[in-house]
Order: C-alpha cells, then structure tokens, then sequence
C-alpha cells in the first residue's frame, strides 16, 4: 500500500520547562548526549523510517537551530527529501505566536498542503526513543482509523502528566482525558501486558505522535478555538472519528523539563543504556563536525561515562557524567553525575595566551573544581578551585550565571564562574 508520509516536528513552544537552555536558544537546538541536538531525535526516527520530507515548527527562530539544520540534513538533489524550519510569523491577519500545538499547526498549514501526502505524522521534540513509525502507519491503514496515537502504559505517579486514554477491544479509543486529577485515576486503568501489570504501568497515556489522514486534518484545522491538540483536538474528535490506539513498549521519556532531561542524559552512562546510541539500523544523526580524537593529559580517570570527541582532560576525575564535544577540564578537577556540554568552537593559542595576560579566563573548567549534580551549558569559563555540589539541599533559584531546579544546578550558557565560586 502507498504510504506518503509528511512528518510535523513539534518544536517546542516557549521551552519555559527547559528555561535556562532556552534562554537563548529554541528548543529543537537543545544540546543533547554530548554532541546532538534534541530535534535529531525525531529527526533520526523519521529517516531511520524513511520518512524524509519533515517540518520542524518552532516558536523562534535561533541562528543554531537554522545552522544546525543545514549543516547536519543534506539530501540528495534528486530526491524530494527535506527538513524545513517554520517559525511562528507574525502577519498582518495573525499578530500571534503559535497558542498551542494545534494552533502551529494550523498556522503553517500553507505551507505542508504545498506537498502530496496521504498521512500527517505529527510528532514532538522533546522525547527520547527510537521507534519505527513505519509499523505504527501500517496498523493506522489496516484499521481503517482516521487518526492513530501512540500510546504507553504509564503508572499512577506519571498518569496525570499525561493525556490518559481507554479503548475498546478493537483498540479504538473510547475515551480520553487530557492530564487527569490523581483523585480521577481510579476510573482510567486499562488492561495491560503482564510485564506492564507487573511494572505498576496500569494506564495508557498518549505519547503525543500522531497520525491524521490527511483531510480530516485539513479540515480539523479549520476551527481557530481549537489551539492544542491534547486539550481539544483529540477530545473533541472522540466518538466521531475513528481513533486508534498503537500500544508501544519500548523505551520512551519525555525531556521538556529539566529533571527529566538530565535524567535522560545521565542515562546514557549506563552499561547497557535504554536509549542506544550504539545501534547499526537506528542511527542517530547529527551534524558531522570533523573533530579530532579525544584527548586526556597526566593522569585522568574516566569512569561509566560518555565522552564525545574533542575533548581536552587533563589530570581530572570524570565519574557518571556526559562530557559534550570540546570541553576542556583542567588538573586536579572532579566531575561527577553532572553534563558539561562544551564548547562551540576552541580558543586558540594566541587567544589562551592573551587570556592569561588579561586575566580572563578560558573556556572550559578550571583547576581543582568540583561538580555535582550540575549541568553546564556550553561556551562557560569556569575559573580553579569553583565549587558546585548540586543537590535536593538547594533551593531553587535563578541568577544571572545559574539557575537551580529541583537540586540541578544549570550554569547557563557561556557564564564566568571565578575562582573560588561556590554553591
Ligand atoms: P505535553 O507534552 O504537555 O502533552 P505540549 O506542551 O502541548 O504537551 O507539547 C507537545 C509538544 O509540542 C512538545 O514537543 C512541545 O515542545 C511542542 N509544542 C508545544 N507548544 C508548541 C508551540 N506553540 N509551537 C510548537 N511546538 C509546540 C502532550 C499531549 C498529551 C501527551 C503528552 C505526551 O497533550 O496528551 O500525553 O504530550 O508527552
Ligand atoms: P547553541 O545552540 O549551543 O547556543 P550557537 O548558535 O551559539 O549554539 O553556536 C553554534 C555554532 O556557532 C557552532 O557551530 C560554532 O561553530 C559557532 N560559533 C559560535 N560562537 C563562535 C565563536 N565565538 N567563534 C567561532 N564560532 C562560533
């Protein structure tokens, strides 16, 4: 059967959740796992897929989101493959940015009804899986359904982060419940696998990817007071179009926030990680960056952690931690459960020397520090002996070097922390 696939790359609305990684940036360039960004996640699923026309949609419009997108998706000039960016624009009819899910949509819909397609594949950015939609667009056409969700048993504690549905013995969904109260829980159990009973996941919440035939789509976007699909869209479709439930097991998490993204990144360390970057047929790409071999200097221990490549160690103790491309840490240094990006470019020698003479300091981590718990974002100069032991002590709190969630300390991107810094 035919399959023509257009995917729709949820990009983030005002990435509040993951504040301060987006205080500059939009959500999609998130720096993820040491060198990728969070939209070559989707991205990776698409392609892996062979789903290769794809838009991205996004609040704004970043210089690192536009020169990562174009460095990284190359295509061959006689294919019809591309990932295009839509940022929401303000025209003289629509002085607004996107209200929602729905309403981005909406609002770039010129834009895909340019292009054949059969089946809207509509995805978000800011989760962490690998997943063959291919099969999810098999059991949509086989059903006869005109909108599919990805669905996942989930647990009592997850149930009201989510969109909680139930289905009929077909898999169609029957009713659904945008993020339920704990006190409604009890009347939203669905029947799972053994394995999930087992695991508490008594629940089938929405992972938020969609399918939508394509005309019902045309013509769902029509009502401009729908802006959201898991508020409105999705609820108000229910007994009148055909919705089926794609159960899916697999490894799946929701990044948008920034507990839930360190987290997934510290995962990575793991022996055997739920998310794998080691895999032949489920590449995850990126941008090639043709950097040089890793580097360590003295004597550096490095232990179940993720070190990406141009990295300069010298002398340091990295323990549970992701060390993203060009990170520089100098003698005597401890790292631990922490994510330091790195660095987008490197200073060169001439630049390190003139750093010394005027007493700035240089990209990268000083002599002597200790981190904890703490992501560092990318481009800081972090001066010796700084000190920065994350944890549930700390209040939450947001400066104009570093914000404190949930016990993560976040250095934002390209802060100087002095010597002798302590939190
Ligand atoms: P949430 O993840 O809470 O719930 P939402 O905040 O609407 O939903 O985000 C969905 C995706 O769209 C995210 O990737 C987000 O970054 C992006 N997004 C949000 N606003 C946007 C905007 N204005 N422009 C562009 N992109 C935007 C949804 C569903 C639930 C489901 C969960 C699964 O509503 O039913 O359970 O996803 O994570
Ligand atoms: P981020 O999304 O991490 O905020 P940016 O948009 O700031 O990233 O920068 C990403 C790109 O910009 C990198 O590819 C890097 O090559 C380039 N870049 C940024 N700053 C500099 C600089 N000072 N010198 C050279 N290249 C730079």
């Amino acid at each position: 059967m035919k399959k023509d696939v257009l995917a729709i790359i949820l990009g983030g609305g005002q990435g509040s959740r993951l504040y301060p990684l987006t205080e500059t940036r939009s959500k999609p360039a998130v720096p993820i796992a040491g060198k990728y960004r969070l939209v070559d996640i989707p991205i990776s699923n698409c392609i892996n897929s062979d789903i290769k026309r794809m838009f991205v949609l996004t609040q704004f419009n970043s210089a690192s989101l536009n020169q990562h997108i174009k460095n990284t998706y190359h295509f061959s000039y006689f294919s019809t493959a591309f990932v295009d960016i839509l940022a929401a624009e303000q025209t003289p009819d629509n002085p607004t940015w996107f209200q929602g899910t729905a309403d981005a949509v909406r609002q770039c819909m010129q834009h895909f009804l340019n292009h054949e397609f059969d089946y809207a594949l509509i995805l978000s950015g800011d989760q962490l899986y690998q997943m063959d939609f291919n099969e999810m667009i098999d059991a949509h056409q086989q059903s006869g359904a005109s909108i599919t969700i990805a669905t996942l048993p989930v647990s009592a504690k997850e149930a009201p982060e989510f969109g909680i549905l139930k289905t009929d013995e077909n898999s169609f969904i029957s009713s659904f419940i945008e993020k339920p109260a704990a006190d409604l829980l009890p009347q939203w159990t669905s029947e799972v696998s053994d394995e999930m009973k087992n695991d508490g996941r008594h629940y089938l919440a929405s992972m938020g990817i969609y399918i939508f035939n394509r005309e019902l789509l045309i013509d769902l976007m029509k009502n401009p007071d729908t802006k959201d699909f898991g508020k409105e869209i999705i609820p108000q479709a229910i007994g009148k179009q055909r919705i089926l439930s794609y159960q899916y097991e697999g490894y799946w998490t929701d990044i948008g926030n920034i507990d839930s993204f360190f987290e997934a990144n510290l995962g990575l360390t793991d022996d055997i990680p739920k998310f794998n970057l080691f895999d032949n047929n489920s590449k995850i790409y990126t941008r090639a960056r043709v950097l040089p071999p890793g580097k360590t200097l003295g004597k550096t221990t490095i232990e179940k952690s993720i070190v990406a490549e141009g990295c300069i160690l010298n002398s340091a103790v990295i323990e549970h931690s992701v060390i993203g491309i060009r990170s520089r840490v100098d003698e005597g240094t401890t790292i631990k459960n922490s994510y330091v990006m790195g660095s987008d470019y490197y200073q060169n020698l001439d630049e390190l020397n003139q750093n010394i003479a005027h007493n700035i300091k240089n990209i990268g981590i000083g002599k002597r520090c200790y981190i904890n718990n703490t992501i560092v974002d990318k481009n800081c100069r972090i001066g010796n002996d700084v000190y920065l032991n994350g944890g549930k002590h700390l209040e939450d709190m947001n400066t104009s070097l570093y914000t404190i969630k949930e016990g993560i300390i976040v250095v934002k991107k390209g802060a100087t922390l002095p010597d002798g810094f302590r939190i």
